[in-house]
């Protein structure tokens, strides 16, 4: 049955061979390669692309949408780097402008969730000189000693290359001590875009993209599972999205350990490249859809509603996203102080699950590890 609309794309007199031939790799699950990749996005329109990327996403996960129960710390913003599309730090020199959470701080946070059924704890930030390595293994071990369940992930790569390079330990022994004291998992942060001249263009200054992908692979070898992202949208080619896609498609090839892809939209509010126009909500959902096609070894797409907004995230599911991060909780800030949608950025399972559902969506709470934890299909809120 779902192969059949793209069967019918197939016939279509007016598709020109390549998207045919594309279509016919796509129902006979074989991978699509770079090219093939490039010519999705110069040549595949809307429904073409939402057609083969949700039949991906029906077969892989049927009409399952997942979310968390999530909650983010930001410990500083306060960053010795400086990327030229972040809204949200402040220099070391400008750190007045900025904040700093103490330990007792982050704890305080941790201990305002107690008794709510969270299962997952966020934390990224700025890259902060003081706040280094074995100051983070002790934080870790002291929130997973008052909340031993809870799942830290934890520290994009670009913070710990920066903590391992300070602590003068390599990335294997680096990311085993943070294991050791309770970090389960890396976001997918820091990951920008891979080629090497745009990564130059808009963060020159912080972990190249071999290094990023290091990181990454290490964290799988020690057991840590990770994400991806990507942010697009300013100055890259869709020759660089896809060689981007290709380098995270070809590590995971090779160790299998990452959850989600999550392409990030670039917001041009408050930052240095506020000149550089965001595109539309066509091209985010183009996008999704050839990331869904072309990562065919991801189990996971997903649509991170506090940046690209509600409406959007719901519309994401049509097109190849299959996960739209979590409950939030008003915790994080690295969107709203970019120009994003959403300003407080919270929602309720109620609320989260609404979404899903009005677009006749299967809403399901996972884990971070994408355990099922509830199924909420046609759940009565009233009684809970
Ligand atoms: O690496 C910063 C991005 C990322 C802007 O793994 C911006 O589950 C757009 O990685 N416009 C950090 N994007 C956030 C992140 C993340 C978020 C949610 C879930 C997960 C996960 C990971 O935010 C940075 C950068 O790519 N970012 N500034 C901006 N102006
Ligand atoms: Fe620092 Fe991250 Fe912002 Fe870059 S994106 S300036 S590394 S906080």
């Amino acid at each position: 049955m779902r192969g059949q609309a793209i069967a019918q794309l197939v016939e279509q007199s007016n598709l020109d061979n390549g998207l045919k031939k594309i279509a016919v790799k796509v129902m006979r699950n074989e991978r699509i390669d770079f090219e093939e990749g490039v010519y999705l996005f110069e040549h595949g329109d809307l429904g073409y692309l939402g057609t083969l990327a949700n039949y991906i996403r029906e077969k892989k996960h049927g009409d399952y949408t997942y979310f968390n129960r999530n909650f983010h710390i930001e410990p500083t913003n306060i960053c010795v780097f400086d990327c030229k599309f972040c809204s949200y730090s402040r220099l070391l020199k400008h750190r007045q402008e900025g904040w700093e959470l103490s330990e007792d701080d982050i704890l305080n946070k941790v201990k305002e969730y107690d008794g709510k059924p969270i299962t997952e704890v966020h934390i990224v930030g700025g890259v902060h000189p003081k706040m280094g390595l074995q100051y983070f293994a002790d934080l870790i071990k002291k929130i997973k000693e008052h909340r031993p369940e809870i799942h830290v992930k934890a520290f994009t790569a670009v913070e710990l290359e920066y903590m391992c390079r300070k602590a003068k330990v390599s990335y294997q022994e680096g990311l085993q001590i943070l294991k050791d004291h309770g970090q389960d998992s890396l976001p997918g942060g820091g990951a920008e875009i891979f080629d090497e001249e745009m990564r130059t263009r808009i963060c020159d200054d912080k972990c190249t993209s071999a290094e990023w992908l290091e990181i990454h692979e290490t964290a799988h070898k020690v057991g840590m599972p990770s994400n991806a992202t990507m942010l697009y949208g300013h100055y890259e080619s869709f020759t660089h999205r896809i060689d981007h896609m290709n380098r995270l498609r070809e590590l995971q090839d090779k160790t299998g350990g990452f959850n989600t892809f999550i392409p990030l939209k670039f917001r041009n509010g408050n930052n240095q490249m506020s000149d550089v126009p965001e595109v539309s909500t066509i091209e985010d959902l183009k996008n999704y859809a050839v990331s869904r096609i072309y990562m065919d070894n991801f189990p996971h797409i997903k649509a991170y509603w506090p940046m690209i907004g509600r409406e959007t995230a719901q519309l994401s599911l049509n097109f190849g996203v299959n996960d739209i991060d979590g409950t939030i909780d008003d915790s994080t800030k690295i969107y709203s102080m970019a120009g994003a949608e959403e300003q407080s950025p919270a929602l309720s399972t109620e609320q989260l699950c609404k979404l899903i559902e009005d677009v006749k969506r299967h809403p399901i709470e996972r884990d971070t590890l994408y355990k099922v934890i509830t199924d909420f299909k046609g759940y009565d809120f009233s009684k809970s």
